[in-house]
C-alpha cells in the first residue's frame, strides 16, 4: 500500500512539475530564467537624424548651385555645422562682420566640406567671399531644459 502511494505521489509531483514549466515558464525552484533577460531593447537610436538634438554631425549646409541651402538654419548653441560644396566652383562660408563670432570655411573646392561649431548664440550672417552675392543665416539658440 505504501509503495503505491508514493508511486502516486511521484506521478502527480511529475505532473505538477510538467504544468509549471509548461504554463509558467520556469518560475519554479531556482528562478534562474529571470535573469537571463537580455535586455536588448534599451539601446535606442541615438543617431542624429535631422539636425535635432544632435551634438555631433546633425546639422549641415551644402552649397549648391551657388547657394547656401538650407539659407537659414537654425541651431543649438554647441553645434557644429558642416557645410560642404557640391559645385565645381571653389566657395566660402564667411562670416559677415556683425557675426558674434567670426569664421571662415576657406576655400572649399568641389565635394570639400568643413566643420563650423557654434558656441555663442545669435544670428551669424555669413557669404561667400568668392562669390559676394551668396548670403545665409545660421541662428544659434539655446538649448531648451
Ligand atoms: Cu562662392
Amino acid at each position: 500500500v505504501i509503495h503505491g502511494l508514493r508511486r502516486t505521489a511521484a506521478v502527480a509531483s511529475v505532473a505538477l512539475l510538467a504544468l509549471l514549466s509548461a504554463c509558467g515558464g520556469g518560475e519554479s525552484d531556482g528562478g534562474e530564467a529571470s535573469t537571463a533577460d537580455p535586455g536588448g531593447a534599451t539601446e535606442t537610436s541615438a543617431a542624429p537624424s535631422e539636425g535635432e538634438g544632435g551634438e555631433a554631425g546633425g546639422d549641415a549646409v551644402a552649397i549648391a548651385g551657388f547657394a547656401y541651402e538650407p539659407g537659414d538654419l537654425e541651431v543649438e548653441v554647441g553645434a557644429t555645422v558642416t557645410f560642404t560644396n557640391e559645385d565645381t566652383a571653389d566657395h566660402t562660408a564667411t562670416s559677415q562682420e556683425d557675426a558674434p563670432v567670426a569664421f571662415d570655411t576657406e576655400d572649399l573646392g568641389e565635394g570639400d566640406a568643413a566643420d563650423v561649431t557654434f558656441d555663442e548664440e545669435g544670428e551669424y550672417r555669413y557669404f561667400c567671399s568668392i562669390h559676394d552675392y551668396m548670403e545665409g543665416t545660421v541662428r544659434v539658440v539655446g538649448a531648451e531644459g
